[in-house]
């Protein structure tokens, strides 16, 4: 049995998420946890809010509440949401938390044993106006790089490059708009990753089978201009994790707090430890330690394209740096951006569907079919209710849930209120599994190798081949003339049904609850494609699903695309 340890990139905590971020980690990292765990492996899926820096600080300063009262109201929010689109994290943490907090500091003293952290007297931008340094978020301008006009202090969101905030162009302060900054000094920790720069490359080109947009991204800031730069990794802000040498002061540190980049990805690992504090494992060194057994683990990333430098170069400097024997990723998933008819999905500005919104109007399974099979993996890809309408009507509603309820209605309109008995198979029907079994091993292999949008394509080749098969088979047509034939094929038709409802767990959890309950099914992957289709006996009993999917109208289309244009109230 396989082990497998599963991250998702961790929410910022300053508000409700929208669906592009959705589909940028945690829904296809769901995805993938899923069909490991229908696989029969052992699987550990962890996600938490991320709490600390300025996006946390200016989300609560907006919303006029204790920043620690914030993020509590919203991790609950985060929490809640992820349960409403099914994501089946086996913990849900919190990088505020003490494990976090104390294995963060535990990580900066090993660094700082190993000589990778300097103590650097820095400039820092300040702002008179605002009374305060302005760290990251609190700073904007035009991105040196490559002239993106919005630019955070931190990282530019056009071409992903990190940034300090001295680095900026034109640049002023966000909470007051100030332009008449200053620098002045104060002292801050660096961490050297050029010192590092020759381990990670041999690491990063020794990975195999990294996704080209990783690989690309990674080895491009591993020798952008004069290579990897050092990088700052506390600020001048009250909430976040204490800077301290392990349990031990830091001289000269007072009052500073890490960087919330240096703190968010160790919350990995903090994380496995909430859960365990939370009751639902019993020991997090066997994902984590690998001198604890955790070296046959295979460890998985989701996450944005904009990510891809702090897990493929910062959070592996942390790791290797320390000296010990911590789990590195074997496997970063990166995703390009989802854009919103015709633009951007904008959180300041409330263009697009936010998590909330779209479970308002529609349940989970809709929006994790569309996601999921439009995953923006080679490129960005684009929502709009045109084509969401398109994909839920026909994959769903007239393929899938047509081909439900049709072999089900038929059979118990006609063959009786159990599944009915009919003969063996014809040649048509050997013929059709010899195809579906193909299809099936093809799927599982996209699903094996996280090619998202390929596993969806298949999916729904293999539905589509069933609806032939039956549509060609016609028992309704049939059965006058032959019974016999007539009751094996709805036999058939009706174990189809418990098959697809295994197959399509993973993208459509409740559909594929309802179709179990429907046909009194427990879970039970189809590693033998032929008796899995015999599973239902003659004699046992079936229900007829309710309705699985509905149509959306076009009415309905045109309403949600007005409603969600613009500003969100
Ligand atoms: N919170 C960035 C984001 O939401 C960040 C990810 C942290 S992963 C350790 O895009
Ligand atoms: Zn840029």
């Amino acid at each position: 049995m396989a082990r497998h340890l599963i991250t998702s990139a961790l929410p910022y905590i300053n508000g409700i998420k929208h669906l592009g971020n959705l589909v940028g980690s945690q829904l296809p990292a769901d995805l993938f946890a899923r069909y490991r765990r229908a696989r029969g492996d052992e699987v550990l899926f962890l996600c938490a809010t991320d709490e600390h820096g300025t996006p946390a600080e200016l989300a609560a300063a907006k919303a006029g509440q204790p920043v620690a009262e914030y993020c509590a109201e919203l991790h609950e929010v985060q929490a809640r949401l992820s349960e409403g689109y099914r994501l089946s994290f086996d913990h849900f943490g919190r990088s505020s938390g003490p494990h976090n907090h104390h294995l963060t500091q535990h990580f900066a003293g090993r660094l700082d044993a190993a000589g990778l952290i300097a103590e650097v007297e820095t400039m820092q931008m300040y702002s008179p106006t605002d009374g305060r340094f302005l760290p990251d978020r609190y700073i904007e301008g035009t991105c040196p790089n490559c002239g993106f006009e919005s630019a955070r202090g931190d990282q530019c969101d056009n071409c992903t490059k990190q940034l300090d905030p001295t680095d900026l162009i034109y640049p002023h302060s966000t909470i007051s708009g100030a332009t008449d900054l200053e620098l002045r000094p104060t002292k801050h920790l660096f961490l050297r990753q050029s010192l590092m720069r020759e381990r990670l490359r041999e690491w990063i080109t020794t990975r195999q089978h990294w996704p080209v947009l990783t690989t690309s991204i990674a080895l491009k800031w591993l020798d952008d201009g004069e290579g990897l730069q050092d990088r700052g990794i506390t600020r001048d802000l009250d909430w976040g994790i204490p800077v301290m040498k392990g349990d031990a002061p830091w001289p000269g540190m007072e009052g500073k707090v890490f960087y919330v980049w240096f703190d968010a990805p160790i919350e990995y690992i903090a994380c496995a430890r909430e859960w365990v504090d939370a009751g639902k494992g019993e020991d997090w060194e066997r994902w984590w330690r690998t001198d604890k057994g955790a070296d046959d683990v295979r460890y998985t990333q989701f996450m944005g394209k904009d990510n891809v430098p702090f897990h493929s170069l910062s959070f592996p400097v942390t790791i290797l740096g320390s000296g010990e024997p911590w789990k590195l990723v074997d496997y970063i998933k990166s995703f390009n951006y989802l854009n919103y008819d015709g633009g951007q999905f904008s959180t300041s500005r409330g263009r697009g569907v936010f998590m909330d919104q779209a479970l308002s109007i529609l349940p989970a399974d809709y929006w994790r079919w569309w996601l999921l099979s439009h995953a923006p993996e080679t490129a960005d890809a684009e929502f709009t209710w045109e084509n969401f309408q398109a994909s839920v009507n026909k994959d769903l509603a007239d393929v899938l849930g047509n081909l439900a309820s049709r072999v089900t209605k038929f059979a118990r309109a006609r063959l009786g209120e159990t599944v009915p008995e009919g003969g063996a198979w014809g040649e048509r029907e050997r013929a059709f599994v010899a195809d579906l079994a193909a299809r099936i091993r093809t799927y599982e292999s996209h699903m094996d190798a996280i090619e998202v949008r390929r596993a969806a394509t298949e999916l729904r080749a293999i539905w589509a081949l069933g609806n032939e098969y039956l549509q060609q088979a016609a028992p309704w047509s049939t059965i006058k003339a032959d019974p016999e034939q007539a009751a094996m094929q709805a036999r058939l038709g009706l174990n189809l049904v418990a098959l697809y409802a295994e197959l399509s767990a993973p993208f459509i959890p409740d559909a594929a609850g309802t179709l179990r309950a429907a046909m009194h099914t427990e879970p039970g992957w189809p590693d033998d494609v032929e008796a899995a289709l015999t599973r239902l006996a003659p004699g046992d009993a079936y229900d007829v699903p309710e309705n699985l999917f509905r149509k959306i109208s076009d009415e309905e289309c045109a309403d949600w695309k007005t409603r969600f244009a613009g500003v969100r109230d």
